[in-house]
């Protein structure tokens, strides 16, 4: 039984959409022809407008990445002291407030939403609080509305990273309407991408320019350099390819719904499985497909499921184990109290979710866990 489980080829947590090479060398010659590779030529000027649209946002500015976004927003709010954050995400999220020179402070997750627990912000702050960093993680939004609440009492700056969740709505809001800032991940593993690239949306006019300040080095003009800024630009041919990339996504989302749902549809006979529900008036944004394992119903832990899945070919990944407030770098940092966010980085697994992934490669996959389970 096992070995005609076993897939022929890896099966990977993702693989990137790939535009058509036509329509990419299309725009390559456009490029080499006006000989303007960056500095925000026009592919990047093309995409900013799109991206600008589809995500109903009043003003974005792409960026090289989603981390030096991340970076350059903390900056541009002149913020001082401490960052509540979430130790429930990727690596960049926390890395960016050590980048600027500020303090993560870690608050532990709500269950259900896996995003930062407004119920246990305001315990966490002190004197020093500037601003809270909220990670919409797989896509499923923050409460955005208690920690509104909770900013305007204490005066703080809210800034989301949004890196999985590209075109979210809350409401028929556009997920980039809420808090300060909100910053997108267009890296290769994201449902949009465009090599690697990020973006960074806002709805103040002052402070998309020092945004746009802080991503160009500072200059304001050929002789007038007035702030230290880095060098976060996206490319010319990152830019073409998030505009072709553009022309199939809603092909790729419509794909990805579908697995969505078979994954949802067959998982749910499986005891000790959960999937991550997601509320009625949210727009998934379907980057991932997380499962939450629980040991004692399902007869093997996330680890011995992960490991047995790779038997089989399947390379789900533990994101995000370890938690960030366990790696070696933030042992100085206060984590007692982070006891939720242990119990999900200790079984959550995202299973392989893409749109060129085939029905019955996403049946062969549940049947695995299947057997697996049979077998433990
Ligand atoms: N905030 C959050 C919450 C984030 O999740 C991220 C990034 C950021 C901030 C920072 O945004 P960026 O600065 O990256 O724009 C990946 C991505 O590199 C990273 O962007 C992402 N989050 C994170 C969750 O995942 P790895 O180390 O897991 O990627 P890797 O190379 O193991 O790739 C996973 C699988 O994807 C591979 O097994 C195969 C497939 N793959 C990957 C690449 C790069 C491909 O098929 N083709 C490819 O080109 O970090």
């Amino acid at each position: 039984m096992k070995n005609s489980l076993i897939f022929s080829r890896p099966i990977y947590v993702t693989r990137p959409l790939l535009p058509d090479l036509e329509g990419v060398f299309g725009k390559i010659t456009e490029t080499w022809n006006n000989k303007i590779l960056s500095n925000c030529g026009p592919m990047h000027t093309s995409l900013e407008q799109e991206l600008t649209k589809l995500l109903r946002v009043k003003h974005l500015s792409l960026f090289n990445n989603g981390t030096i976004a991340l970076i350059a927003a903390l900056k541009a709010l002149d913020l001082k002291g401490e960052v509540i954050t979430t130790p429930f995400t990727f690596s960049a999220t926390v890395h960016s407030i050590i980048w600027a020179n500020l303090k993560p402070v870690f608050c532990d997750i709500d269950e259900n939403s896996l995003c930062i627990d407004p119920n246990q912000i305001e315990s966490l702050i002190t004197d020093k609080t500037s601003a809270i960093l909220g990670v919409h993680v797989f896509g499923r939004p923050c409460d955005v509305q208690a920690i509104d609440v909770i900013a305007k009492k204490y005066n703080l700056k809210v800034i989301y990273d949004a890196a999985h969740a590209f075109m979210a709505e809350i409401d028929g809001y556009g997920i980039g309407s809420f808090g300060d800032i909100t910053m997108y991940s267009f890296h290769a593993t994201k449902l949009f991408h465009t090599l690697e690239g990020g973006a960074l949306s806002c709805n103040n006019e002052i402070l998309h320019k020092q945004l746009e300040l802080y991503r160009n080095f500072g200059i304001l003009n050929e002789e007038q350099v007035v702030l230290p800024g880095i060098n976060g630009k996206m490319n010319e041919i990152q830019s073409l390819v998030g505009l072709e990339n553009l022309k199939y996504l809603e092909i790729e989302r419509n794909k990805r719904l579908a697995i969505y749902d078979l994954y949802v549809q067959l998982l749910q006979g499986i005891s000790g499985i959960s999937t991550i529900s997601i509320p009625k008036n949210v727009k998934n944004s379907l980057q991932y497909f997380p499962i939450l394992v629980d040991k004692d119903s399902f007869g093997c832990s996330r680890n011995e499921l992960y490991l047995k899945l790779k038997e089989y070919n399947v390379f789900a990944r533990k994101y995000f184990y370890p938690l960030c407030c366990d790696y070696a770098c933030y042992q100085d940092i206060n984590s007692s109290h982070i006891t939720v966010a242990r119990k999900i980085g200790d079984s959550v697994l995202c299973l392989p979710f893409y749109g060129d992934l085939l029905y019955n490669e996403v049946q062969q996959i549940c049947n695995i866990i299947s057997y697996i389970k049979q077998e433990s």
